[in-house]
């Protein structure tokens, strides 16, 4: 395993994506790999870390090649994690088998991106934790950025989008339904919001409510920027935005509350003790409250 590592940090791809796997299948865990490799701090100058998100469909990946493409462009080598919910849209297919990303057909620009999906159907554990993990082994091996592609507005989708750096929104034109309650939380928790399909009817319109609903919400509204994946408008200017954004500040107890949650599932899902509690609590032998107390404890030895 630990050449295995090593020969993905000097940039084996296969190696790469065989870490990546042990990771997703929780065969390896982040205490492991930092046996071997360095955690990357963050150098409070820049994101390393940035979650698209959006309804299917909105065109989140064509976007994603653009972007990729201005940044590879750049000099910079950045890595995509498709988190792939098996949608019924989709039927699970594997990003890439849905849109060609035109960037990794690139001669050069090739090199500096790196597409991985996660199929959530089959993963053992918890997606957000799996999604946290890897993100911090890419950047740990020289990936200068990780950007998160997920898809909707449950709850492990604003749990992923939680644990990067800056969160990204991409929406489509009106539908004239106006801001649906439903993506409130999502929306609440955006750095910047992308309104793409700008080349149809009702982009204007729906970037026109956002900024409206953001007003009479807090006040602030961070930057809606409209694009058209399909035809390049706007792109370059997305990819500029995005690259330097800040984060809003509006949205840090949304956020931290979702990590929290999402760290403390990760102490269950992780605790040695799961299986023989999950036992006890099946045989009436055990309460809820003296499982998470008997997980708690354990954390503190
Ligand atoms: N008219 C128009 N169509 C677009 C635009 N961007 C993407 N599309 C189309 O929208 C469809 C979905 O695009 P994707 O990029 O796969 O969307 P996505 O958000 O990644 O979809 P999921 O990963 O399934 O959630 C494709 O058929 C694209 O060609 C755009 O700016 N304008
Ligand atoms: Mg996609």
């Amino acid at each position: 395993m630990q050449d295995l590592i090593r020969a993905a940090k000097n940039g084996d791809r296969r190696s790469l994506a065989r870490t990546l796997s042990a990771l997703e299948n929780r065969t390896l865990t982040l205490a492991e790999l930092w046996d071997v490799i360095e955690p990357k701090l963050p150098d409070g100058q820049h994101w390393h870390s940035l979650a698209i998100t959006g309804a299917p469909g909105v065109g989140k990946s064509c976007l994603l090649d653009g972007l990729l493409t201005s940044w590879a462009d750049k000099g910079l080598r950045v890595a995509l994690l498709a988190v792939d919910p098996s949608s019924p849209r989709s039927g699970g297919a594997l990003l890439g088998d849905r849109v060609r990303m035109t960037v990794v057909d690139h001669p050069v620009f090739k090199e500096r991106i790196y597409l991985r999906s996660i199929a959530t159907r089959k993963a053992s554990g918890s997606v957000p934790l799996i999604v946290a993990d890897m993100t911090q082994f890419l950047l740990a091996i020289g990936w200068d950025r990780v950007v998160i592609e997920t898809v909707g507005a449950g709850q492990a989708e604003v749990r992923c989008a939680a644990i990067a750096d800056r969160i990204v929104v991409v929406e489509g034109p009106a539908r004239g339904d106006g801001v649906q309650a439903e993506k409130a939380g999502l929306l609440e928790l955006a750095d910047a919001v992308i309104v793409n399909k700008c080349d149809m009817p009702g982009a204007q319109r729906h970037a026109d409510e956002l900024r409206e609903s953001y007003e009479l919400g807090t006040g602030i509204s961070p930057p809606v920027h409209l694009t058209s994946a399909l035809h390049g408008t706007g792109v370059e200017e997305a990819a500029e935005l995005l690259l330097n954004l800040n984060a809003s500040g509006r949205s840090e107890r949304a956020r931290w509350r979702e990590r929290l949650l999402g760290h403390h599932e990760r102490i269950i899902l992780e605790s040695p003790k799961l299986d023989g509690l999950l036992e006890q609590l099946a045989a009436g032998s055990m309460t809820l409250d003296d499982a998470i107390y008997a997980i708690g404890a354990d954390k503190d030895e």
